[in-house]
């Protein structure tokens, strides 16, 4: 730590910080999240329902079922059912846009690297490859560039209009796919038709039937699991490779003095894994300014994924990208896509950090755009690291602000792959990987398996949502797999720490994770929470999920399997939980989704759903009552797989 006296116009001391990130003095009174969340009280109720039609310019309507929150009818006479299932759908069509648009510069990159005209990409996963076209039904077999190109046309295909459905839809669990059919919900065969069509429809005049928007709004859900999801991590795999257990470190703690701090932030690995490489080969460099080396470190997923295929630290989650910057070490921070918080501009006049964006369509104030190209990946990334080493001088000559880095640091072990939690269960079953998961599930020791996606919010952080919520579950021994920011979360906490397993797990998951453990080699059991990786790979879960039900014969909708969002903020999040329900899982998310003006909408998502899809939506904003009526759920699906002594013996 500096030990540079701070300037006292500066000092106003250490101030509450219910996001519980720093320990340390801030030097400036910063605006973080939750002050800024603390200011916008009273949030609006009519927004909160729901109920605030602002689709044309009648309006704003307010339109709800409860007096409290509006009027019974729009201008136009729009029912409550209409306003709220239009709101939500766009929500979702939102999310489908920002997956399907990050699937498809996957795409674009391996349909290079299969024509040859990208120097600094490769394939690093032959064997995900030809599986992946085997799946999709295009060339496995051959030179690896022709499948390439194969599996590249069949992704590009699915952006363009003609045909059934996407193709990626091969990569759904079939008997649900074939129950969805019959449903008449899967999607169109081009997913930015779906997302242009979601507008299209919610256009004012025009579909006015709620349950009829309800029904395109899950095969949107469908279209973002499919065409954007999976998409997005088959390809990535196929290009960067497919992750392995790792270990990581996580925390602000990573953040080294001595070194050129270089953060990545954002979700592409075609940055983040170019930033890699031009950081080792830099070194030099750095070490020639004084530095001790190059620091890498990752925020929200791109931390996830530098994580899970290098052991990258995960530095912090997308409500502490701010504070990252506040410790005055971080040298240069570079964004591509999603989840960049606009307030990290305001910090740059208080800091020396360079604030680096990439992408031509995520500009910020304060920072400076370097055009990122695949073309000329290595050389670009060369000028994104040589600015942190740059970064690293200037915090070297100024010495204006304190570097105070927080002493808190925490191992984590990353990186379970669906391949590589397949790759464990095959050890012990190579007949059939579903069958210990099923045996566990017969034997009493596992109740269930939920997958814990999404984001820190700060409204739900003081109560410590995720943390409680998995508490819970886990002492029921409910196993619970996670993505997104939570990773961090759990990382930052110890929740991935296999040492704390006795501790926090029922005795039925702590056998299990023992046995994994062993199958999978280690010394010692699997960590008590398994992640997964980043938002795009809740696709890995998929793949878990559809190698149960097709290894078991057991629909997906009857598998005790559940999905939670419990600190819900993008509208990504909002589709990835659309698509769990198309996978026919609880749902449940906290903050609730906006529905509570409508009646019907509340009603069909929480009750009918069951007989369509066989998922529903339970809402829940305390970790108790949410792991309770979880825990019910899944209690209803493990029911008819078990014997009444064993679900007996478990409640006890
Ligand atoms: O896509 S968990 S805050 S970083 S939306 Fe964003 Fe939420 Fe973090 Fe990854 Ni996912």
């Amino acid at each position: 730590m500096s030990e540079k006296t701070p300037d006292p116009v500066f000092d106003f001391g250490p101030r509450d910080s219910a996001d519980r990130t720093l320990d340390v003095q801030r030097e400036v009174e910063y605006e973080m999240p939750v002050d800024r969340l603390e200011e916008s009280q009273p949030q609006c109720p009519f927004g909160t329902a729901g109920s605030c039609c602002d689709i044309c310019y009648m309006g704003p309507c307010r339109v709800s079922d409860d007096d409290q929150y509006g009027q019974d009818r729009g201008v136009c006479g729009a029912t409550p059912g209409t306003v709220v299932s239009r709101n939500l759908y766009r929500e979702i069509a939102g999310g489908v846009s920002a997956h399907s648009h990050h699937a498809r510069e996957a795409v674009e990159l391996l349909s290079e690297i299969a024509d040859g005209g990208v120097a600094d990409y490769e394939i690093k996963d032959e064997s995900k490859l030809r599986t992946i076209a085997a799946d999709v039904g295009v060339q496995s077999d051959g030179d690896v560039n022709e499948v390439a190109r194969a599996v590249a046309d069949a992704a590009a295909e699915d952006f363009a209009p003609g045909g059934e459905t996407l193709n990626w839809i091969q990569r759904m669990p079939a008997e649900q796919r074939e129950h969805l059919d019959e449903q008449g919900l899967l999607p169109l065969s081009s997913v930015d038709q779906q997302a242009s069509r979601a507008l299209a429809q919610t256009h004012q005049g025009n579909d006015s039937d709620t349950e009829h928007i309800l029904g395109s709004a899950i095969s949107a859900g469908i279209a973002d699991g499919y065409a954007g999801l999976t998409m997005a991590t088959d390809l990535q795999d196929i290009i960067f490779g497919t992750p392995t257990p790792t270990n990581a470190e996580a925390h602000l703690g990573v953040l080294e003095e001595d070194q050129v701090n270089l953060a990545v932030h954002g979700h592409s690995p075609q940055l983040s894994e170019m930033v890699v490489k031009a950081a080792r080969e830099l070194e030099d460099e750095a070490h020639a300014v004084g530095a001790e080396g190059i620091n890498l470190v990752g925020i929200c997923c791109t931390g996830n994924e530098l994580a899970e295929r290098h052991g990258i630290p995960l530095a912090a989650h997308s409500l502490q990208s701010e504070l990252a910057i506040t410790t005055g070490a971080v040298d240069a921070m570079v964004v591509d896509i999603q989840c960049i918080w606009p307030g990290i501009s305001d910090l740059m006049e208080c800091h020396h950090t360079q604030l680096i964006t990439t992408m031509d369509y995520v500009r910020m104030r304060e920072a400076k755009h370097i055009p990122f190209e695949e073309e000329t990946a290595l050389e670009d990334a060369k000028q994104i690291v040589r600015e942190a080493i740059e970064g690293y001088e200037d915090r070297q000559r100024r010495q204006k602000y304190d570097v105070n880095i927080p002493d808190r640091s925490q191992q984590a072990m990353v990186g379970f792959s669906d391949t590589a939690i397949l790759d464990v269960l095959e050890t012990i079953d190579p007949e059939n990987p579903a069958q210990p998961i099923v045996d566990a599930i017969q034997a009493g020791q596992l109740r269930g398996i939920v997958g814990i996606v999404g984001c820190p919010n700060p409204k739900m952080r003081e109560a410590e949502m995720s943390e409680k919520l998995i508490e819970n579950l886990l002492a029921a021994d409910v196993l619970p797999v996670v993505t997104g920011c939570i990773g961090h979360i759990m990382a930052q906490g110890g929740y991935l720490d296999p040492g704390r397993v006795d501790e926090l797990a029922g005795d039925g998951i702590t056998e299990l994770l023992h046995a994994l453990g062993d199958a999978a080699g280690l010394d010692g059991p699997l960590p008590p929470v398994l992640h997964m990786g980043s938002c795009v790979d809740n696709s890995r879960i998929g793949n878990v999920i559809r190698a149960i039900s097709e290894g078991s014969g057991i629909p997906t909708r009857d598998l005790p399997v559940a999905a939670s969002a419990p600190e819900l903020i993008a509208e990504k999040a909002v589709s990835i939980g659309t698509w769990a329900l198309s996978l026919g899982l609880p749902l449940h998310t906290a903050p609730g989704l906006r529905i509570e003006a409508s009646d019907v909408v509340t009603q069909v998502l929480t009750e009918d759903l069951k007989d369509i899809t066989g998922g529903h939506l339970i809402q829940d904003e305390t970790p108790d009552g949410a792991a309770e009526k979880i825990i019910d759920a899944l209690d209803e699906r493990r029911a008819p797989l078990v014997d009444d002594d064993v679900l007996a013996s478990a409640d006890d």
